[in-house]
């Protein structure tokens, strides 16, 4: 048996998704995710122009053999798009593996180490009231831990803070459409200014601390908008509220920042959305800088890179915090509890429900329940794309937005 065929389908149900639709000769279907916000036909381009006459042929079992193929292959290795498009093969061959095995993926990655997967949500408002709201509907749903995020007085819209209003969902974590639902031609902006939000942040979990107890976990993003002085001071000054993690404190690239802020806080850290390779967090791992790994199986090489990076971390005490916003797909999401059962080091899992077109398009099986998550039962990964659904909905251009800081210089994201 072999890969008979490669198929990349972009569909935009709210927001854009790119999968990777792999076809056996004796007809087993497997899916894999390659969507990345923003940029999301180079992913399609990448796999559908390069990648996809190359796996034509090849033994679908050979996992590990395809990931060197396409990692070490091309010359040309790492970077968002390429890791995006070896991902998606990845994981539509797991899917395959499982499929063919009758088994739910976690049992070929060693099986359920725990009964649930804790997931945290996205509470965000633009002033406190709003948040409070916010955390208690998510609480009234049983989550027990909560990503905070919320206005800065004297800014407009802020990143990661729905302008809905309370505890309303949202699609939020945009890659934005133009407002009236067509193409955007350019990203929308807005303004930052860091010493408004450092001032600001922590006498927002200290009254959140004062309603909410001790018992709920907190979290918060910074999206790498510190410079290392900045977020060293940020993270001591927010110590005594005790928060599950700081995420993107400093900018990504810049690994030997956190050396920084690790010298002057014990908030632990988290880092590695925009990651794409184990490489990027060599010195992290190894000098124990973080303490949860924040990357998407999307983005970072698929299942097989994944366990090997989760693997190394574990070794170091560092825990896993997947990334799983909505713009990964149904797919990468369940790749992502896949993991988040089997590996022994799972920390959390970010969960932000998709739009009910979406699940049109995507038929799940994961579930949450009372603020646990859980793949399911069904053979593979247990999503299967829709493919008449997916068809109905074309891309649509969209882009996230553009940062700058009240003196109109671009800032970090
Ligand atoms: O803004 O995925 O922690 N989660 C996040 C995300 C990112 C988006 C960017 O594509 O910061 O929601
Ligand atoms: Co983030």
């Amino acid at each position: 048996m072999s890969i008979e065929r490669a198929d990349v389908i972009v569909t935009s149900p709210g927001r854009n998704f790119v999968t990777l639709k792999i076809t056996t000769s004796d007809g087993v279907v497997g899916w894999g995710d390659a969507t990345l916000n923003g940029r999301e036909l180079a992913v399609a381009s990448y796999l559908g122009d390069h990648v996809a006459s190359m796996l034509i042929g090849r033994d679908e079992d050979r996992i590990e053999d395809t990931w060197q193929y396409l990692y070490r292959g091309p010359y040309w290795r790492r970077g968002p798009v390429t890791m995006a498009a070896i991902a998606a093969v990845d994981m539509a061959l797991w899917d395959i593996k499982a499929k063919k095995a009758g088994v739910p993926l976690y049992q070929l990655l060693g099986g359920a180490s725990r009964s649930g997967i804790r997931a945290y949500a996205h509470a965000s408002g633009t002033d406190y009231q709003a948040l409070a709201n916010a955390i208690t509907g998510y609480q009234e749903l049983g989550f027990t831990a909560v990503r905070v995020q919320t206005g800065v007085p004297g800014l407009g819209q802020v990143y990661g803070v729905s302008a809905s209003g309370p505890g309303v969902r949202y699609d939020y974590e945009p890659a934005k459409r133009a407002a009236d639902g067509s193409a955007a031609t350019a990203p929308t902006e807005e303004s930052w200014d860091t010493a408004g939000y450092l001032a600001h942040m922590p006498g927002v979990f200290e009254r959140i601390r004062e309603d909410f107890g001790t018992g709920l976990r907190i979290l918060h993003d910074g999206h790498h908008r510190m410079s290392p002085i900045e977020a060293a001071r940020f993270a001591k000054d927010i110590e005594p509220y005790k928060l599950f993690w700081l995420e993107d404190c400093t900018p990504g690239e810049d690994q030997t920042a956190l050396r920084l802020v690790r010298q002057h806080s014990t908030t632990p850290l988290a880092i590695g959305e925009v990651f794409n390779s184990v490489y990027d967090y060599q010195t992290l791992i190894t000098e124990r800088l973080i303490d949860y790994v924040r990357s998407a199986v999307t983005h970072t090489g698929g299942i097989t890179a994944m366990k090997k990076l989760l693997d190394f971390a574990a070794i170091y005490g560092i825990r896993s915090g997947i990334h799983g916003p909505t713009d990964i797909s149904p797919i990468g999401m369940a790749a992502a509890l896949h993991l988040d059962l089997a590996i022994h080091n799972f920390g959390i899992q970010e969960y932000m429900p998709h739009n009910e077109q979406t699940l049109e398009v995507f038929q799940t099986s994961f579930t949450f329940d009372d603020g646990f998550l859980h793949p399911g039962e069904q053979p593979g990964l247990g999503v299967e794309l829709d493919e008449d659904a997916a068809a109905a909905f074309e891309y649509t251009k969209a882009y996230l937005p553009v940062n700058r800081l009240t003196d109109g210089t671009v800032h970090d994201w």
